[in-house]
């Protein structure tokens, strides 16, 4: 079956229009699916099914909620294989990491089945003899998942789980690139039970459904995952209606490597963090700032390396490194190179579209590294999504780290040092949301917070942790006073503390 259909109120249904679109393979051009181009009325049919949904959902016990999402666990579990090679096919990343996309997916599921049983609130002594005093979480009502293509199952998992446990009920416009893999995903939920109109899937471009999920009275929140200028231009809409707006968007993430580093660990956190996922993570690496006692040998290894990784489908046991996710990234990336090449850098490795043989099929670029680039140029400054690479040479730590602090974004750092003081004078003055010590610029896991600072995000969380809980409920303070007279806060602890 490769027609699928928009998820409206726990129905099947093709868009209003009937129009549709198609999702192809990035490594060599396949069919993957049919799925509905849906407009801003599929759109509005599906915050309406949500909002009605709503009241039953808020009040179903938590722990119930969370029974559902455990059971969306165990189906994903059984399937992962399943998943795992059609996240292959649709997006394109290598097979193992595509695995590991489905598992995040997984972990994030146990993670907030287990906060079903807590969603913790405050409990506090009053000031005032037999009174009250706490807080709980509310949800918010409907909450809009707009979610990004290169991690279709994990990425929405972040944003969906939490939102469902605290009660929310939630309406889903997944990239264009990826919509099979939410198709899939909701037949996942529906089989776990949960009750029609909880969960609403809408396919089709950003600019009609996902603008009418924010402009619609009834969406509480918004939760997008995308590129930075999109993201600004969901918050300025979102605005208008003074809605809640959680962003997760670009990084410019390095690697820094100091004269004491483990030189080979460095090295394999960098291919790793570079080229793993084509590069196309938020927290891929794509600066190595290199002290200058290490970096020739540094790059003549990394070099060597890059060069010799082999590019193909990613079902391909002998693939390294994946297509990208259409032609247009392609030219994206191969516009950097040229403009890398303008700027004064060299091509080190890559530097071109790969076109051989099979690959001529599908979007690929070859591996990139760029030597002699300086701190303030644009290919040390620009988010590029793709496998390339800009090396940038650094005097000392301090410097290092100010070079790594100076971008517009603020995601992802990591630090390779055998030297445990300079590690923590990292840990206090690199200023981006994630920081990894000899270890690469990816691999975050579900029970911390993942996000970003400047341009990378709008001070939300997601990803996991407990914190994340705040993005998608509202705080209530309840004060019950049970003393039986007007007792008021602030005045009368006077004549309490008199009475002493
Ligand atoms: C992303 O690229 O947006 O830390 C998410 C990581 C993954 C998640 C990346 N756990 O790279």
């Amino acid at each position: 079956m490769t027609e699928f259909k928009n998820f409206i109120g726990g129905k099947w249904v093709a868009a209003q229009s009937g129009k549709t679109f198609e999702s192809h393979n990035p490594a060599n051009g396949e069919l993957v699916g049919i799925l509905p181009l849906s407009d801003a009325s599929d759109a509005a049919d599906a915050v309406e099914q949500a909002a009605t949904a709503y009241d039953k959902w808020r009040k179903y016990p938590a722990p119930k909620r969370a029974e559902l999402i455990y059971r969306v666990s165990e189906i994903l579990r059984a399937r992962k294989q399943e998943m795992g090679e059609l996240l292959t096919r649709e997006m394109g990343k290598v097979l193992p990491e595509a695995l590991g996309d489905v598992q995040e997916a997984i972990d994030m599921a146990m993670y907030m089945a287990g906060e079903g049983r807590r969603l913790n609130g405050l409990l506090v002594p009053s000031e005032l003899p037999s009174k009250w005093a706490m807080a709980v979480r509310d949800p918010l009502g409907v909450v809009a998942a707009i979610t990004p293509w290169n991690f279709p199952i994990a990425i929405p998992a972040w944003k969906m789980f939490p939102a469902l446990v605290c009660g929310n009920t939630v309406v889903w416009k997944p990239a264009s690139d990826t919509p099979v893999l939410a198709e899939r995903m909701i037949q996942i939920y529906e089989e776990a039970g949960f009750p029609p109109g909880v969960v609403n899937l809408v396919t089709g471009p950003g600019g009609a459904v996902g603008d009418a999920f924010i402009a619609h009275p009834k969406v509480r929140l918004v939760t997008f995952t995308g590129s930075t200028d999109v993201g600004r231009d969901v918050s300025m809409q979102a605005a208008k209606y003074l809605k809640r707006v959680s962003l997760e968007m670009g990084g410019k993430n390095a690697i820094i490597v100091l004269d004491d580093a483990d030189i080979d660990l460095a090295i394999e956190g960098i291919l790793w963090s570079a080229f793993g996922t084509t590069g196309q993570r938020c927290t891929a690496c794509s600066r190595v700032i290199a002290q200058q006692g290490i970096k020739s040998e540094l790059l003549d290894k990394l070099a060597a390396r890059a060069a010799k990784l082999r590019l193909g489908d990613g079902l391909l046991a002998t693939t390294d490194v994946g297509p990208v996710i259409n032609k247009k990234a392609v030219e994206k990336i191969h516009e950097y190179t040229e403009i890398a090449k303008r700027e004064g850098a060299i091509v080190l490795v890559g530097g071109e579209p790969a076109t051989d043989g099979d690959l001529a099929k599908g979007s690929f670029y070859k591996p990139t590294i760029f030597d002699n680039v300086l701190p303030n140029m644009r290919v040390a400054q620009e988010e590029i999504f793709g496998p390339a690479l800009s090396v940038i040479k650094a005097g000392s730590i301090e410097d290092a780290i100010q070079i790594n602090n100076s971008t517009n974004f603020g995601l992802s750092t990591s630090v390779y040092t055998s030297n445990v003081n300079k590690a923590f004078e990292a840990m206090r003055d690199v200023t981006t949301g994630l920081l990894y010590i000899n270890a690469g610029t990816i691999g975050s896991e579900v029970q911390l917070p993942f996000g970003g600072t400047r341009g990378t995000g709008n001070g939300h969380r997601e990803g996991g942790g407990p914190v994340v809980l705040d993005t998608f409920t509202e705080w209530k303070t309840i004060y019950v006073d049970y003393s039986g007279r007007l007792q008021r806060a602030q005045i009368d602890t006077d004549a309490l503390a008199q009475k002493l």
